[in-house]
């Protein structure tokens, strides 16, 4: 254990350094970490726009909950406030997948159960995984098929950004 993918997210603040803040705390458990995306808010609540990643991470001593405690802790180091849900936020860390795990707890449900209505989330994804596949309602789809169903609209407020995320030696 374990094997996990993280969407990271971030509006408020210095988007850009929150979200690096998290390559910085995995070290050397990121094994991809895709392009940055200034994505449309989802979710309902008006907002100012997201920065967000995808991050392919690994580490033989977490399990999920591991990894759930820890981008916990990032989100905490960042200052992270718990009000609004689907609101604005320092910075996000959200298990997506992590092993082959399923799981209905409230606390941690695997793999995330709206990651594939998300296009911030499916679109880094693919760049990092090009043959990622997630199990929808018991059902293993391949990611590109999950995109292409999304609303044009969806799709559209996922825009690549020149910012890039940097591993640091040391
Ligand atoms: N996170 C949310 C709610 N809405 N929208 C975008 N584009 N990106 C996010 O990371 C995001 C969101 C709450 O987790
Ligand atoms: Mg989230
Ligand atoms: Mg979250």
């Amino acid at each position: 254990m374990s094997r996990a993918v993280l969407s990271i997210g971030s509006n408020v603040g210095d988007s850009l350094a929150h979200l690096q803040s998290v390559v910085d705390g995995l070290g050397d458990r990121v094994l991809a970490i895709s392009p940055v995306y200034a994505t449309a808010p989802w979710g309902g609540v008006e907002q100012q726009d997201f920065l967000n990643a995808v991050l392919v991470v690994d580490d033989p001593a977490l399990d999920c909950f591991g990894w759930l405690r820890r981008g916990q802790q990032l989100e905490a180091e960042a200052d992270r406030v718990r009000s609004v849900r689907w609101g604005p936020r320092t910075l996000d860390v959200d298990i997506v997948t992590c092993d082959q795990v399923r799981s209905d707890d409230p606390e941690l449900t695997l793999p995330h159960p709206r990651a594939h209505e998300r296009a911030f989330v499916l679109v880094p994804w693919l760049d990092v995984e090009p043959d990622a596949m997630l199990p929808v309602e018991g059902k293993v789809t391949r990611v590109e098929t999950l995109l292409a169903a999304l609303d044009e609209d969806e799709r559209a407020g996922v825009r690549r950004t020149q910012l890039a995320l940097k591993r640091r030696s040391g």
